[in-house]
């Protein structure tokens, strides 16, 4: 005996929504500051064409699923599944919408608004407007979290912001004073390799001053591939000179100090801030101003702590060792999180607003 299981529509549609999470985070890195989404074309029944985001500046996720159909004529009787809204703007590419309403598509079921204001809610309304039925909605959060970044930078007007360190058994973070000028390992190679390749995933990598002063970290990928993330250092003082890793020309970098008279360079330029009042707030807007979608606090506990304490993170990747200090640097602290068990803990919360 066969048994055969029908899908409710509904059902089905979260399938197809799936599968357009699938193909979307396929580019995710590639794409930004683009979101990479992901389409999908249903004819009865049957995928018959699936796309994902190009890399940054190329084809938008619905051209390349469009593309991708051999029978042109059945998109007119297909349903069109995307993860994000289809965009109604001309950017570095023509709007979507357009696209799907020259090809007479009936039917878009998408997963979740645009939040970027250039669209927001005008590409459901210009596929309406023709006449088109938009469902909206489905698997929402996931399509959110899927692209994390890109939602955190337009909904909260900030960068998504991961914290991370490496602390011992005993949650220090360093020695209190070290025997040599190299930095002290706690963590291991494997995980300094996932920290390289990290820098080549996010936008930005920012350090406090002492870690600069201690540690000189150059925040580049060498360990592993792909672009140098930008890098950010604090510097209320002015007392990182040419000397430091931070400061080569090996990728851009912004110094966020209090003084001044500092002048830009080719590959640094100097962003001023109140160090006295609201530091993480102030860091956040320079970042978002600077269209960087996503920074990595790197160190140390007194710049990570103060990101925990004004509540502006959104995931911390921590590395746990077995080894004993005994006294050190203490490790920053979660209020309201027990991270003896949690090595990676999320603290995200996106809403969409429909037209
Ligand atoms: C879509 N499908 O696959 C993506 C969309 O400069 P452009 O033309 O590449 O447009 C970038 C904006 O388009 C981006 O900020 C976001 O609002 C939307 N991204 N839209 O219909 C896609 N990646
Ligand atoms: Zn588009």
């Amino acid at each position: 005996m066969f048994k055969y299981t029908v899908l409710s529509i509904l059902e089905e549609h979260e399938l197809y929504i799936s599968r357009c999470i699938q193909l979307g985070l396929q580019g995710t890195f590639s794409a930004l500051p683009n979101p990479s989404v992901g389409a999908v074309i249903v004819y009865n029944g049957k995928i018959i064409g699936e796309g994902y985001t190009s890399d940054y500046g190329g084809a938008h996720a619905e051209v390349n699923a469009i593309n991708s159909v051999k029978n042109q004529e059945l998109l007119k009787k297909s349903i069109l599944y995307v993860s994000l809204e289809p965009c109604s703007h001309f950017g570095k590419t023509p709007p979507c919408c357009d696209l799907i309403i020259e090809k007479k598509i009936p039917k878009v079921v998408i997963g979740t608004a645009d939040p970027f204001a250039k669209v927001c809610g005008t590409g459901i309304q210009k596929m309406r407007n023709s006449g088109i039925e938009v469902i909206t909605g489905v698997l929402e959060n996931e399509c959110q979290t899927s692209n994390k970044r890109f939602f955190t930078f337009h909904q909260k007007k900030r960068p998504y912001i991961i914290l991370k360190w490496a602390e011992t058994a005993d949650h220090f973070i360093a020695p209190l004073q070290k025997e040599s000028s190299s930095s002290y390992w706690i963590s291991n190679i494997y995980a300094q390799q996932n920290v390289h390749q990290w820098r080549s995933e996010e936008m930005a990598f920012l350090v406090g001053t002492n870690t600069v002063l201690d540690d000189n970290p150059s925040l580049t990928t060498r360990n592993w591939f792909g672009k140098n993330p930008v890098r950010v250092y604090l510097d209320r003082n002015g007392k990182i000179d040419n000397s430091f890793a931070v400061k080569d020309t090996s990728s851009q970098t912004i110094c966020i100090t209090n003084q001044t008279e500092l002048q830009n360079t080719n590959n640094v330029t100097y962003a001023f801030a109140d160090f006295d009042h609201n530091l993480p707030e102030q860091i956040c807007n320079i970042l978002y101003k600077n269209h960087l979608l996503s920074v990595v606090i790197e160190g140390g506990t007194k710049t990570l702590q103060s990101f925990i304490n004004a509540n502006l993170w959104d995931e911390a990747r921590i590395f746990i060792s077995d080894s004993i200090l005994k006294t050190g640097v203490k490790a920053p602290v979660f209020s309201s999180f027990s991270k003896s068990e949690t090595k990676i803990i999320y603290n995200n919360n996106l809403k969409t607003v429909y037209p």
